[in-house]
């Protein structure tokens, strides 16, 4: 995507990192980060522009469209499961509205301009919600159009936001007398649970397997919070980062829905630790479920059928569960703690 003015929201968090360090590398490119923080060091003197502030405050919003001309969004920005269940209000704030908001940004100047701009949006599988672990165990990989009854206020909010985004690349002010050019290409992936070796997610409820990667790289103890048989997909940062670059690279054409699960490996958390011990003899792990925490992972698949993106654009992960941790997350991690600054 060269000569391309890319706008990424949430730029400080996890995926934003990633997704960052690819974009630059590519010519011509000019990203302009938005968070609420300033960024990191080493992903702030890759941007063309960081903009401090709120995707609430519709002010921000105008003088950033009014000063760049974007071709892809990707909205990153989003209180993630646990600290949703936290602050139910805020969440739907910053999940919903915010997202509602850079989408009215986004079609306005597409429609003013004549022109297509693409909206790329990670949403989750916190959209799933099944209702007990034998229907989970029996439901086996879930399609995208079963068991949406999430209990979660961010499955909530990421399910209506799939809606929204189908709504303004399809239906946006459909009763206008004129028909206006422009419109939101609005592309959604379902993530899984995600694994970086250079960042650590905060507020979400898949942070076990993380956290427990990160702490036996730093030697330190690690009570996890959910029981070793729990189950989930996970998946290896580079592989996401390549899964929202080829969703939006591909063409229109190819793509036969708004909205894709993506999959790549679903070990339960015992099998993590252990794949963990074999790199770091001295882990230790204790498994000391909250019953809370534990409910809503629980709620979530064991594996995600994401066939639809396989046919449809090619989605192809490069990690398994074995070359995840041996050539990227173990090798990375170790190195990161073993530096004197731990970057
Ligand atoms: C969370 O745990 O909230 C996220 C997710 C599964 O989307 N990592």
């Amino acid at each position: 995507m060269p000569n391309q003015t890319i706008l990424v929201t949430g730029a400080n968090g996890e995926i934003g990192h990633g997704l960052i360090q690819y974009l630059a590398e590519q010519d011509g490119t000019k990203i302009v980060a938005l968070d609420l923080h300033p960024l990191d060091e080493t992903i702030q003197r890759k941007c063309h522009r960081m903009v401090i502030g709120d995707i609430l405050d519709n002010g921000v919003l105008e003088t950033l469209f009014s000063a760049h001309d974007f071709d892809t969004i990707f909205h990153l920005a989003a209180l993630l499961s646990t600290r949703a269940e936290r602050q139910p209000p805020l969440a739907h704030r910053v999940n919903v509205d915010g997202t509602l908001n850079l989408l009215e940004v986004a079609v306005t100047q597409s429609r003013l301009q004549g022109r297509e701009i693409k909206f790329i949006y990670p949403s989750s599988i916190a959209v799933y919600g099944l209702p007990n672990l034998h229907i989970k165990q029996d439901a086996g990989k879930i399609k995208e159009n079963a068991w949406t009854e999430s209990r979660t206020m961010y499955g909530i909010n990421k399910l209506y936001c799939e809606q929204l985004g189908r709504y303004y690349a399809n239906f946006y002010r459909q009763l206008d007398v004129e028909v206006t050019k422009g419109r939101v290409d609005f592309r959604c992936l379902r993530f899984p649970g995600l694994i970086s070796a250079d960042t650590l997610p905060t507020g979400g409820t898949s942070d076990y397997a993380p956290e427990m990667l990160h702490h036996a790289a730093q030697d330190k103890p690690y009570a996890c919070f959910v029981r070793e048989d729990t189950r989930i997909p996970f998946m290896a940062m580079p592989d996401a980062i390549t899964a929202l670059l080829s969703l939006d690279s591909a063409a229109r054409e190819k793509l036969s829905s708004h909205v894709y699960n993506v999959g790549a490996f679903n070990p339960s958390a015992g099998e993590i630790y252990g794949r963990i011990r074999r790199a770091f003899r001295d882990a230790a792990v204790t498994f000391s479920p909250d019953a809370k925490r534990q409910a809503i992972v629980d709620s979530w698949p064991g594996d995600v059928d994401d066939s639809a993106a396989r046919a449809d654009w090619g989605w192809q992960p490069a990690y398994d569960f074995e070359r995840a941790f041996a050539e990227y997350l173990i090798p990375a991690v170790t190195r990161r703690y073993e530096s004197p600054s731990g970057n």
